[in-house]
C-alpha cells in the first residue's frame, strides 16, 4: 500500500471516528483513535469455508466409506452451475457476452510487454480456422502437436465450433505412440506449431505408416522445401493464414456440440503398453468446472479482470479445465514465451492472479526463499514470521498484508507478479511442509486437488478456508467417491480405507476403440478404479496412502507396498525423495534416498558433521544417522519391522523428469530407478544384519 492510499485511509477514519463521536482530546490520542480505527477498518477477516470444515463430506445411504460432497442439497450430483451451460463451446460463449471485446489470449516476445487477442477475435478466427478444416476434408478428429500458444485455443475452439473433437499430441508421447494414436483416431488432418514437428509426422507419412494423414497445418511459414517435400506423399501442407482465407472464402454455419458428444480424446502414455485415449465428452467438463466454480462461490469468484499464466502442458486436462473455467467467466489468459527458464520473468510482466502450478514448481520456489537466507538470525526470523502468519491461516485469514508480509514476505509476492488470489496445486502429492510454508508465504490461497485424466481432471479438492494439509479435501460436487477392499493389502472400506472409486458425470466414456482397458478401469456400475488407494479422515476429507499396483513379496512371505513406506519417510527431515526397494530373494527391504539440499547440510551441522552437500551425502555415518531419523519416523507410524529399510545409499542427484526417473505427472518411474541403481540395490543386500 502505498503512503498515498495510507493517509487517505487514516483520513476516512478519522472522519469516522468523528462519526462515532470519540473524545479526542490531544492530537497524540486522536492520532491514537485514528489508528485504532484504521486497525478496525483493516483489521483481516477469515474467509468463510462453504461448509463445516470438520464435516465436509457427506455418507451416501448410511455407509461412511461412500461419500459426496456437503455442499450438495442431496445425492444427487452436481452437472451443470448454470443451466444453459453445458458444453465448451457455451462456456467460451459466455465468456464473449461478459466481456465484449475484452482481451481473451495474451503472448509476449522476449522483453516485450503481453499482447492481447480479443474474446471475439477468438471466435471470428475459430470459426474461420473450423471452415477451412472442414474444407479441407477434416471430419471427426483433429490432432494438435503444439506447445501451448494461443493458436492452439483458437484450434481447439475451431474444434468445438463444428463439433470436431481434439486429440492432444505432445513431444514425451514418442513418435511410435504418435503413430498408433494417428492410426486410432483415423485423423487426417493435424495443427502443428512448426516445420521441425510436422516434419515429424510427414516422415511417418513418408514410411507408409500413417496412411490417413492428408492435410498439415501450420502455425508458423514453411520452407518450400517442405512444402515439395509434402506434395510428393500426397499431404497439403498450409500455413495459419493461408488455412484462415480458405475458411472465409467457405464459410461454414456452427455445427454445436451436444454435451454428450465427445470434446477430446486425451491420450497417457502409462507405464506399460500402448497409449490409452479417455474420451471426455461436453458433459464431463462442464460439470467438472462447474463444481470447481460451486466450492468458489462466496469467496472467491472469477471475475473479468482475473488473469493466469499459461505453461502447463495443455494436452493435461488440468491446465486445459482452469482455461476454461477462465473463459466462462470473460477472464484472460497469458501464455508463457514456451521456455520454461523464462517463466519467472513472463509471470512479473503478466502479474498473473490465477497461478495452476505442479509441486514440482512449487518445490523449486520454496528452494529458492530458504536458499535466499542465509545468515542464522534471518533464518530464524523467517521461521518466526511463517509461523506467525501460520497461526493467522488456521483461522481462516488469508492475506498478504499483515506485519510479516512487509517486512519479509511482499518481496517473494512482487517476484511472483505481486497480483496473486489464488494457486490451485495438483497431478502429484505436495509436501505438508512445502504448502503450508507457501501458503503463509505466498499471502493468497492454495488449493490442492486430486484426480486423474479420466474424471476430467480432477474428484477432490481442498475447500477455502482449510490451511490444514496432508489431504486432498473433500469430493467435488461432481463425484462420488468410495473406497473398495483390497484384502491383500490390508485395506478394508470398513475401516475407511481401500481402493478410491469413482463416480458421477465427469467421468469417462472409456478409452478410445480399447474395451478390454475401458472394461479395467470402468466398472458395470460406472465406477472408475483410479488405483490409488485412500483413507477417509474423521472429517469427511480424503487422504491418499498407497497405490494399489506397486507391491511386492518378501522372502518369508510378507507383502510390501513401497510408496506406502516411502510417503511415510518423506516426514524425515533430511529425506526429499526415497524410493524403497524390495527383492523377493531377500527378508528385508533398503531404500535410496535423496536428502534436501536446503536442509541436509544444515541438519547434519547440527549433528556434528560438516561438509558440502556431496561430501555429506558419501559420508557412512552421515548415511547411519540418516537411516536413523528415517526408521524413528517409521516406527512412530506404526511400520513393521520388515516394513522398515535396513540400509540406504544416499543420492546427490533429484530423481527428475529431465534424468527419465519420473513420469511427467511426477510418478517415480519404479523400475527405472531399479535398473539405474541396480549396483546400489545390490551392495546393500551384501552386508549382512
Ligand atoms: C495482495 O493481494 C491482492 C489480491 O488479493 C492483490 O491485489 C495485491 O496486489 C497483493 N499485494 C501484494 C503485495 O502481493
Ligand atoms: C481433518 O483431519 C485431518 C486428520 O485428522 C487433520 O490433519 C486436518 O487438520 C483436519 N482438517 C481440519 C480443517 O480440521
Ligand atoms: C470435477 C473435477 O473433475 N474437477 C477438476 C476439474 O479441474 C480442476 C483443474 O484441473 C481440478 O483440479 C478439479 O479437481
Amino acid at each position: 500500500m502505498g503512503p498515498g492510499n495510507l493517509s487517505r485511509l487514516l483520513a476516512t477514519a478519522f472522519t469516522l471516528s468523528r462519526c462515532l463521536s470519540v473524545e479526542l482530546c490531544s492530537s497524540r490520542s486522536g492520532a491514537l483513535a485514528s489508528l485504532t480505527v484504521y486497525w478496525l477498518l483493516t483489521r483481516p477477516r477469515p474467509v468463510r469455508p462453504p461448509c463445516d470444515l470438520q464435516a465436509q463430506s457427506v455418507a451416501v445411504d448410511g455407509d461412511p466409506s461412500c461419500r459426496r460432497s456437503a455442499l450438495l442439497k442431496d445425492d444427487n450430483l452436481l452437472e451443470f452451475y448454470y443451466d444453459d451451460i453445458r458444453t465448451v463451446y457455451e462456456m467460451f460463449q459466455r465468456g464473449l457476452k461478459i466481456s465484449g471485446d475484452g482481451p481473451c489470449l495474451g503472448h509476449r516476445k522476449p522483453g516485450q510487454p503481453y499482447e492481447w487477442i480479443s474474446y471475439s477475435e477468438v471466435a471470428q478466427q475459430a470459426q474461420w480456422m473450423g471452415s477451412g478444416m472442414i474444407a479441407k476434408g477434416c471430419q471427426k478428429f483433429v490432432g494438435v502437436y503444439s506447445p501451448n500458444r494461443p493458436e492452439w485455443v483458437i484450434s481447439e475452439m475451431a474444434c468445438h465450433t463444428y463439433s470436431m473433437a481434439l486429440v492432444p499430441l505432445y513431444d514425451t508421447l514418442g513418435i511410435e505412440a504418435m503413430v498408433h494414436i494417428l492410426n486410432l483416431a483415423e485423423m487426417s488432418l493435424v495443427v502443428c506449431d512448426r516445420e521441425e514437428r510436422a516434419a515429424l509426422l510427414l516422415e511417418c507419412k513418408e514410411k507408409g505408416m500413417t496412411p490417413k494423414i492428408s492435410c498439415l497445418v501450420l502455425f508458423n511459414d514453411f520452407s518450400q522445401a517442405f512444402g515439395e517435400r509434402a506434395k510428393k506423399c500426397e499431404v497439403d501442407v498450409l500455413n495459419w493464414v493461408q488455412l484462415m482465407e480458405l475458411g472465409k472464402q467457405d464459410l461454414k454455419d456452427p455445427v454445436l456440440p451436444r454435451p454428450q458428444d465427445l470434446a477430446v480424446v486425451c491420450f497417457t502414455s502409462g507405464t506399460t503398453g500402448k497409449p490409452k485415449g479417455a474420451m471426455i465428452t461436453h458433459g464431463n467438463i462442464a460439470s467438472n468446472t462447474s463444481s470447481v466454480i460451486k466450492i468458489l462461490e462466496g469467496s472467491f469468484v472469477i471475475q473479468q479482470e482475473d488473469v493466469s499464466i499459461s505453461y502447463l502442458p495443455l494436452a493435461h486436462m488440468f491446465e486445459r479445465m482452469i482455461q476454461l473455467t477462465m473463459y466462462c467467466y470473460g477472464a484472460r489468459v497469458g501464455f508463457f514465451q514456451g521456455d520454461i527458464s523464462l517463466l519467472m520473468d513472463d509471470i512479473k510482466t503478466l502479474k498473473p492472479t490465477l497461478f495452476p502450478v505442479v509441486p514440482r514448481i512449487l518445490n523449486r520456489i520454496y528452494d529458492k526463499i530458504l536458499g535466499s537466507v542465509t545468515s542464522p538470525f534471518q533464518r530464524a526470523l523467517l521461521h518466526y514470521a511463517v509461523r506467525r502468519k501460520q497461526a493467522e491461516l488456521c483461522r481462516g485469514i488469508v492475506r498478504n498484508n499483515s506485519l510479516w508480509d512487509k517486512l519479509l514476505f511482499n518481496k517473494i509476492q512482487a517476484s511472483l507478479g505481486g497480483n496473486l488470489r489464488f494457486a490451485l496445486t495438483a497431478s502429484a502429492p505436495i509436501s505438508s511442509t512445502v504448502l503450508s510454508f507457501l501458503r503463509a508465504t505466498m499471502g493468497c490461497m492454495i488449493c490442492e486437488g486430486y484426480g486423474q485424466t479420466e474424471c476430467t481432471g480432477g474428484c477432490t479438492f481442498s475447500l477455502i478456508g482449510d490451511s490444514s494439509t496432508d489431504h486432498v479435501g473433500a469430493p467435488l460436487p461432481c463425484a462420488m467417491v468410495k473406497v473398495v477392499d483390497i484384502p491383500d493389502m490390508n485395506y478394508f472400506s470398513k475401516n475407511g480405507e481401500g481402493e478410491i472409486c469413482i463416480r458421477g458425470p465427469s467421468v469417462f466414456k472409456g478409452y478410445l476403440k480399447d474395451p478390454e482397458r475401458t472394461a479395467e478401469a470402468l466398472d458395470s456400475d460406472g465406477w472408475l478404479h483410479t488405483g490409488d488407494v485412500g483413507q477417509w479422515l474423521p472429517n469427511g476429507t480424503l487422504r491418499i496412502i498407497d497405490r494399489k499396483k506397486h507391491i511386492f513379496k518378501l522372502s518369508q512371505g510378507e507383502y510390501v507396498a513401497p510408496e506406502k513406506i516411502e510417503n511415510i519417510y518423506l516426514r524425515s527431515a533430511p529425506v526429499l525423495q526415497v524410493f524403497v526397494h524390495g527383492d523377493s530373494l531377500q527378508s528385508y527391504v533398503v531404500g535410496i534416498v535423496v536428502p534436501d539440499r536446503e536442509v541436509f547440510v544444515e541438519w547434519a551441522k547440527e549433528r556434528g558433521f560438516v561438509g558440502s552437500y556431496q561430501e555429506l551425502c558419501q559420508n557412512p555415518d552421515v548415511k547411519n544417522v540418516v537411516l536413523e531419523d528415517m526408521r524413528a519416523v517409521g516406527k512412530e507410524a506404526g511400520l513393521k519391522s520388515f516394513e522398515q529399510v535396513k540400509d540406504i545409499y544416499l543420492h546427490a542427484e533429484m530423481f527428475s523428469v529431465a534424468n527419465g526417473l519420473l513420469t511427467p505427472t511426477l510418478k517415480s518411474r519404479r523400475s527405472d530407478i531399479r535398473s539405474a541403481f541396480q549396483e546400489q540395490l545390490a551392495n546393500m543386500y551384501k552386508t549382512p544384519f
